[in-house]
């Protein structure tokens, strides 16, 4: 059985507020994804939203702040009305900090990022798409990106790409109950490097995948590291990184659920792995989400 986002975990936004936000988005002018990049003008867009909502807006920034730093570290908002120019989730989403993305590059890079079936990534291994297995997103970036924002503006018709959502103590529990202690202990000690991206600075970092307040986990990364160095992981090493894998693939402790329209969602990055269910029929699904990464100031993972 797949286990549900607790109700803890969600937000309700009043229609009154959810009508004033988009009215405040709306009032300002059209903006081109390029633009969004200049964190002068997010800035802009929070405070004149801000300042049109005043308390109301605090109030929602406070409630999703405060989901977000307790178990499973995330917030689902819902209620809010869908903002075609993104001044909206631009707005709400740098109360938490600055809006950051890969430099543009149409269509897999934009700061308001479309996530859709025509530009998934198929997996390195495997039939899955990249986003079916669950993951930290900016793995190649030291640290990775504190803050995922992702608003579902169509869900897939046949009821597919379900949301998946698995917590730091979750993961340390299951690989501490499934592979014991000198497991977690080792994952949590010996760094493995990590191949970062090119327009980061590029090289490799050394990081371990788990610590008591961080995960990072994209195994490719780590493989195109171990490719580039030209070396060999040692076989412990790669047993508990199968190990850690084996959960991944298999644990039923995720969360499972369905973004509807308008629902928001925001994930800490370095307290949740997170992916999305298949879709039935990827060729035909016009599922669109659009994503953000925030790069909220805070913990660093497990940097040696
Ligand atoms: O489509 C989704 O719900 C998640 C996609 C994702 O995790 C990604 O593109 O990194
Ligand atoms: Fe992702």
């Amino acid at each position: 059985m797949p286990v549900p986002l607790p109700d803890t975990a969600k937000v309700h936004v009043p229609t009154s507020l959810a009508n004033a936000l988009l009215h405040a988005a709306e009032s300002l002018p059209q903006y081109s994804n390029l633009e969004f990049y200049s964190n002068d003008l997010q800035s802009f867009v929070h405070d004149r939203i801000r300042q049109a909502l005043r308390l109301d807006f605090d109030w929602l920034v406070g409630e999703i702040r405060g989901r977000i730093a307790r178990r499973p570290y995330c917030a689902l908002v819902q209620g809010i009305q869908y903002d075609e120019g993104n001044r909206l989730f631009v707005g709400i989403n740098r109360a938490f900090g600055e809006l950051v993305a890969r430099p543009y590059e149409k269509p897999r890079a934009q700061l308001v990022h479309y996530i859709q079936p025509a530009t998934d990534l198929p997996a390195t291994h495997g039939s899955q798409f990249e986003s079916e297995k669950l993951h930290t997103d900016t793995a190649d970036w030291n640290p990775p990106v504190k803050l995922i924002s992702m608003l579902c503006v169509r869900a897939d018709r046949e009821g597919g790409g379900r949301s998946r959502v698995l917590d730091l103590e979750t993961l340390r529990d299951e690989v501490h109950a499934r592979f014991g202690s000198r497991t977690l202990e080792f994952l949590a000690t010996e760094p493995v490097p990590w191949l970062l991206a090119p327009y980061r600075g590029g090289g490799v970092c050394w990081r371990t995948v788990l610590s008591e307040t961080s995960v990072c986990w994209r195994r490719y990364t780590i493989e195109m590291a171990v490719a580039s160095l030209g070396f060999e992981l040692s076989p412990t090493m790669i047993a508990a990184l199968d190990s850690l894998e084996k959960i991944v693939t298999d644990t039923p402790r995720t969360l499972d659920f369905l973004m509807r329209e308008g629902e928001l969602l925001f994930l800490d990055n370095h307290r949740t792995l997170h992916a999305r269910t298949p879709l039935a029929s990827p060729l035909v699904s016009d599922r669109l989400m659009i994503r953000s990464w925030v790069a909220a100031g805070g913990t660093t993972l497990g940097v040696v």
